[in-house]
């Protein structure tokens, strides 16, 4: 199979980035500028009509959305650890994945790109703080998962929640979220970044663990 992901650098494309490290897949890294607004590019939007990433090619199919992606690596690259292999605890895994991809990361959106929800400026300062409040919450529910980790969230292998877990604790450092008050999931986001197949990820995005600034 020939992978090819589209991320960006600091986005949540960093959980099947990483994901791919840990399998010790071979694919090709495309990076999309957000910030330059790469991803309303014609070319980019002929490849994903929502303009965003992550966006997975394998081979001749074009795999967007985050549990799409993860189901798809886990069933190509079985024994990687992506999820857990069967049982309930691969059905909590799941339960915690689709909440966090349909919950925690969009209550960061409401957060960083509030204009996507008002073209209203006092109203897109109103529900900004009203997510950073409820983010902090979120951020709580995480980190009580986290602190019952053994050692990785879904059990004995690193794999995708905590590679969410991860990319959901730096973002709060951007709404001026402290990642250190979580101190479970902070530990954690170390303990997989350090992994040296995830640290290639994170040194080709050049993230930095703790963007909070105070
Ligand atoms: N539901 C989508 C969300 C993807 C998403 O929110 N991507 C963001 C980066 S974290 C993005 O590409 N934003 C650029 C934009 O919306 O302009 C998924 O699970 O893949």
């Amino acid at each position: 199979m020939a992978l090819k992901l589209f991320f960006a650098p600091g986005a949540c494309s960093f959980v099947p980035h990483a994901l791919l490290e840990l399998a010790g897949a071979e694919f090709e890294p495309a990076s999309v500028k957000l910030h330059k607004g790469e991803q309303r590019s014609a070319d980019y939007l002929a490849l994903n009509p929502r303009g965003q990433v992550p966006v997975l090619v394998d081979g001749g199919e074009v795999i967007t959305q985050i549990v799409a992606i993860v189901l798809h690596l886990d069933a190509q690259l079985p024994g990687a650890g992506i999820l857990p292999a069967s049982g309930m605890a691969r059905t909590r895994a799941l339960q915690t994945l689709a909440w966090m991809n349909n919950t925690v990361h969009p209550t960061f959106t409401h957060v960083f790109m509030p204009q996507k929800f008002t073209d209203d400026e006092a109203a897109q300062k109103a529900i900004r703080g009203f997510a950073v409040a409820r983010y902090r919450e979120l951020l709580g529910e995480i980190e009580a998962l986290a602190a019952q980790a053994a050692p990785w969230m879904a059990g004995e292998q690193p794999g995708a929640l905590d590679a969410y877990a991860l990319t959901l604790l730096r973002w709060g450092g951007y709404a001026g979220i402290n990642p250190t008050d979580f101190p479970a999931t902070w530990d954690l986001s170390q303990r997989f970044a350090a992994l040296p197949a995830v640290a290639r990820a994170v040194e080709r995005e050049r993230l930095q663990l703790n963007v909070y600034t105070g």
